[in-house]
């Protein structure tokens, strides 16, 4: 079979977005009211704001909006995750990033698949997060081996998602009915599945531990836990919840509103208790109740360079300290911290602090040689000839704010501090290593700046061509 043959990765992608979305839309209603919400919302912002809409459709962005969303899974072994690495290869997802949640009092560890190149983004950016169960840090060694025991006695992918796995890595692909097959097998793997594993004593006792092992181990699968849509105003969503009959969290996570947004702002509705059933004696189902999915809308905005984050970082971690110690509400003191962050592109850009993708301004196209091209950055800048938009940060919360996953758990899960992170490990079981997500925007930056810089002198070359003539 040859290539022509092959259905694209990101056409496959996009098909397993929308079943995924599809299918949590059955199995939780209340997320499709939110995705309704979020596409109202977007639709009343890119109505009322002409130069949001220009920057948009500059950088290709306003197709993806509403298509735009993540999810998240556990899983509770290496082989587990070693096959998701290649199922969602099949995809064109990559893992980006290392997330040590041990530091924010979860046992396990993460990353995010997603499209890396900038073009297939645009295409389709869904991405998944993905976590990994560090079994080791629980101390209790006998329930340590139950649910060893339970995990290494489950198979979460269908033999046909294998063969199918198999199949696109030794061909490079698949196939269109091979494609539509993949979607409809793989996605058996995320289903919810309402009878547990196993029996109630040791759902108890996994759950104590803490709750995000029982959610792993007990079920037969990684059930979807959350889709994310991106909103263009997530306050605006965050208000209109409760009209909807949707319960929000109290705050929105991450950094305050602002007029440049960075990185992102998240907020979710809380997570539903749903009827399950425990494994009972006799061949019986004992009912019994879980809590674990949600929704979530997030807001995105410029990537930070590590000096940038570390500013975030820093302002984060002091508006924590100071509710901590019972100063006051915690949104108005975020806002009054994040008043040292500059809040133009300018600032953002003169003082290092975020990624910026460069083109040529229409002063730039029209260039004449008596311009010289031989300028740094700043001095092209400066002459009109760029044009500078925001690099969209692509990822999720970092981690070292513990920011993450803080929507998602309730406060009192975060009483327990693991250490020893272990990225070298992760890698190990993934069969990979996983991308420098700032090492990515980084190169996105250089590459669209070196794109004017060729231009720009091909542009001069022309003219030398056309005086020369
Ligand atoms: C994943 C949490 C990470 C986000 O948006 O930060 C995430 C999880 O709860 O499994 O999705
Ligand atoms: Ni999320």
């Amino acid at each position: 079979m040859t290539n022509d043959n092959f259905v694209s990765k990101n056409e496959i992608r996009a098909q397993f977005s929308q079943a995924m979305s599809v299918m949590y839309r059955e199995e939780v209603p209340a997320y499709g009211t939110l995705m309704d919400l979020v596409g109202d919302i977007n639709a009343t912002v890119l109505e009322c704001d002409e130069s949001l809409r220009a920057q948009l459709t500059h950088s290709n962005g306003l197709d993806r909006i509403t298509e735009e969303r993540h999810g998240a899974i556990r899983v509770g072994t290496e082989k587990e995750l070693f096959t998701l690495r290649r199922l969602f290869a099949v995809m064109g997802m990559e893992p980006v990033s290392y997330y040590d949640l041990a530091v924010a009092g979860i046992p396990v560890h993460s990353t995010a698949f997603r499209p890396v190149e900038e073009a297939d983004l645009n295409e389709n950016p869904f991405r998944v997060f993905t976590s990994l169960l560090r079994l080791e840090l629980i101390e209790d060694e006998d329930l340590r081996a139950a649910a060893q025991d339970v995990l290494d006695n489950r198979e979460i992918f269908t033999m046909a998602a294998l063969n199918l796995i198999d199949r696109a890595e030794k061909q490079g692909g698949l196939s269109n009915e091979d494609a539509t097959q993949f979607v409809t097998e793989t996605l058996e793997t995320f289903r919810w599945h309402a009878k547990a594993n196993i029996d109630k004593k040791l759902y108890d006792r996994l759950h104590d531990e803490h709750r995000l092992i029982a959610d792993i181990v007990s079920f037969h699968g990684p059930h979807i836990n959350h889709l994310t849509p991106r909103t263009l105003d997530i306050d605006a969503v965050q208000k209109a919840m409760p009209e909807r009959g949707i319960d929000p969290k109290a705050v929105i996570e991450g950094p305050p509103q602002r007029q440049c947004p960075i990185l992102l702002r998240q907020t979710s509705f809380k997570a539903l208790e749903e009827d399950v059933f425990f494994k009972g004696q006799n061949g019986n189902w004992e009912e019994g109740s879980h809590t674990a999915r949600f929704g979530e809308i997030e807001q995105r905005g410029i990537a930070l360079t590590p000096k940038g984050r570390a500013l975030y970082d820093r302002l984060l971690d002091e508006t924590r300290a100071a509710v901590r110690a019972g100063e006051g509400a915690y949104q108005d003191l975020l806002v009054e911290s994040f008043k040292a962050f500059p809040d133009s592109y300018e600032e953002l850009r003169a003082e290092g602090l975020a990624f910026f993708r460069y083109s040529l301004s229409d002063k730039g196209e029209e260039i004449t040689r008596s311009v010289g091209i031989s300028g740094s950055l700043d001095g092209l800048l400066e002459a009109g000839l760029l044009r500078m938009d925001p690099i969209i940060y692509e990822d999720f919360l970092p981690v070292s704010a513990a920011g993450i996953f803080q929507s998602n758990l309730g406060d009192t899960d975060a009483d327990i501090v693991y250490s020893d992170p272990s990225q070298q490990a992760f890698e190990k079981a993934l069969g990979a290593k996983v991308w420098d997500e700032l090492a990515l925007y980084a190169e996105l930056e250089r590459a669209s700046f070196k794109a004017c810089l060729a231009s720009l002198s091909e542009k001069a070359l022309k003219q030398d061509a056309n005086i020369a003539a």
